[in-house]
């Protein structure tokens, strides 16, 4: 697609960045429900028909973001492989019948090798799920974002294999996660000898690599990880990305860009954006605010305004549907 800048006599005709899809963090089917009610009235980036009214309400979001680090946090645990694949699954299943938007689960590094990614796919396939992640590196898995973590990756073909076995087990869209990028910033994390700039180079490279090698393997989509404070070392590994696969970033470590600045800034290479924990993180801040005020208030009025309403959470409940069902069934 075109635009046409106006403001000056000379016409100039720019490429319009293509809107990335954005996929929302769930760690519950109420939270993912939450998520799937949020509207926009610009037309939604998955429209492409360009027949929805620009003024419609849409869905913000694209889809639902069954996030490892969300789930974890929600049962008080690190985001290091703890809580049991049956959780994380039954979660899955739970967000899939709550609403409609369509699920990416964090498969992290699939519950251990290749076998066990294969026995957990046809079950994810089972409870609704449309696309996985898998990331490169070795079960049981760090959180990313965890200063001086266990990031160490498995090699190539070993994660081609677990690629290959997602492609032929299963029809879900298969996106492979590199944790190259993450790996070479824990390096500088946890050394004083090493130069962060040879080692960031190093990331890239390996990044890069993985990436076409994932690509080969059939991934159908990239996600390159990384926990630098800015969005520079994301936009020159696609600077110099040359797979054709779309990439797929979760920008938690650098925030301060919009999803329309990802795509400009990335020459539209980047197909989906993930905000990877902002459910549980928007959850813990909104609740001790009212249980800090609770506490000094010695009493519950004063919150009374500021959570959700008794009639709002019978809505996220489903209560319509439990009186549709009271009228149609019960004597
Ligand atoms: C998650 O949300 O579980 C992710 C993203 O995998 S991150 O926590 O940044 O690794
Ligand atoms: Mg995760």
């Amino acid at each position: 697609t075109s635009s046409t800048t106006s403001s000056t006599t000379t016409t100039t005709t720019t490429t319009t960045p293509l809107k990335p899809l954005i996929a929302m963090s769930a760690h519950s089917a109420l939270s993912a429900k939450i998520a799937s009610q949020v509207t926009t009235t610009s037309v939604s980036s998955s429209s492409t028909t360009g027949s929805t009214p620009p003024t419609a309400a849409v869905p913000a979001f694209d889809a639902i973001w069954v996030s490892g680090f969300e789930l974890s946090a929600l049962h008080a645990v690190p985001d290091a492989s703890i809580i049991s694949p049956s959780t994380h699954l039954s979660t899955t299943r739970d967000i899939f019948h709550s609403q409609p938007l369509p699920l990416i689960a964090d498969l992290d590094t699939g519950f251990g090798n290749a076998v066990n990614l294969a026995y957990a796919l046809p079950r994810y396939e089972a409870a609704g799920t449309s696309a996985v992640v898998i990331e490169d590196k070795t079960f049981p898995k760090d959180s990313s974002l965890r200063p001086g973590g266990r990031q160490h990756l498995v090699p190539i073909p070993e994660f081609q294999a677990k690629i290959r076995a997602a492609k032929e087990l299963s029809s879900m869209i298969v996106i492979a996660r590199t944790e190259a990028l993450i790996a070479a910033a824990t390096a500088v994390d946890t050394t004083t000898t090493t130069n962060p700039n040879q080692n960031q180079n190093r990331g890239q490279s390996e990044a890069l690599a993985r990436a076409l090698a994932y690509e080969e393997a059939g991934a159908d989509a990239v996600l390159v990880h990384s926990k630098s404070s800015t969005p520079e070392e994301i936009i020159s590994f696609c600077g110099a990305y040359t797979g054709n696969v779309p990439l797929v970033i979760v920008p938690t470590s650098y925030p301060r860009w919009s999803f329309e600045d990802v795509s400009r800034l990335t020459d539209n290479k980047v197909g989906l954006v993930i905000c990877g924990n902002h459910a549980v993180r928007a959850a813990v801040a909104g609740m001790r605010r009212a249980f800090r005020r609770i506490a000094d208030d010695r009493g519950i009025a004063g919150v009374q305004d500021e959570i959700a309403s008794v009639e709002d959470i019978f809505q996220l409940q489903g209560d319509d549907e439990l009186r549709e069902l009271e009228k149609k069934y019960l004597p």
